[in-house]
């Protein structure tokens, strides 16, 4: 359905991969999810503990920023209403800085991390993430741009000031609303 694309998109059958980093190798016997920051309680969850705490499981559209959307695809995972719930974030906390195991880091609006459909995928289309999808867990907003969408994630750090991630720094937008055409700042 066409006239469903947010502007400037248009649909492709397949996800293109991104690796601007290449792509890590990843133990999952030590790999952990981390919540940082401004937060009273951080957390570290393993593989099996995120498994354990599966809750979402919702289909939608994935927009990468160079124009393809991939429509209709089947996301399963953790809802970051619940982990943000364990973290317990400080009043203060305006942004969410998020590092991945590759070195890529990217950052959203506190508000973003906290929306519904805001969470940390383990399934794609019933499947686990494939590695070159980001297993063991990339982080996934429906409503933000793919560039958001960090594979092989590794931590959320909270915090009150802004800090460009990687396609940030090169003039991407900070927030990324897909509904909005924010793909570059404003200067
Ligand atoms: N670690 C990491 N995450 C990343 C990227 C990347 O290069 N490295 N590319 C981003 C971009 S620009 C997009 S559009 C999506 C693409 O997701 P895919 O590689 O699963 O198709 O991943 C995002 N997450
Ligand atoms: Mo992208």
């Amino acid at each position: 359905m066409a006239d469903r694309l947010p502007p400037g998109q248009r649909s492709i059958p397949s996800f293109v991969i991104y690796r601007i980093l290449g792509q890590p190798r990843i133990d999952i016997k030590t790999w952990r999810l981390s919540i940082t920051g401004l937060v009273e309680n951080p957390v570290s969850l393993s593989y099996d503990e995120l498994v354990n705490m599966m809750d979402k499981k919702i289909t939608r559209d994935f927009h990468c920023v160079t124009g393809w959307t991939v429509e209709d695809v089947e996301w399963e995972g953790v809802s970051m209403k619940r982990l943000l719930e364990m973290a317990r974030p400080r009043e203060n906390v305006e942004w969410g800085y998020i590092k991945s195991a590759d070195g890529y880091t990217t950052v959203v609006p506190y508000k973003d991390l906290a929306s519904e459909d805001a969470m940390i995928v383990l399934k794609m289309n019933g499947e686990p993430l494939p590695e070159e999808h980001g297993f063991p867990a990339r982080i996934f907003i429906p409503h933000l741009y793919g560039w958001k969408s960090a594979k092989w994630i590794v931590e959320i750090e909270l915090m009150d000031k802004y800090v460009d991630g990687y396609w940030e720094a090169l003039g991407y937008h900070e927030r990324g609303y897909v509904w909005k055409d924010q793909r570059f700042k404003e200067i």
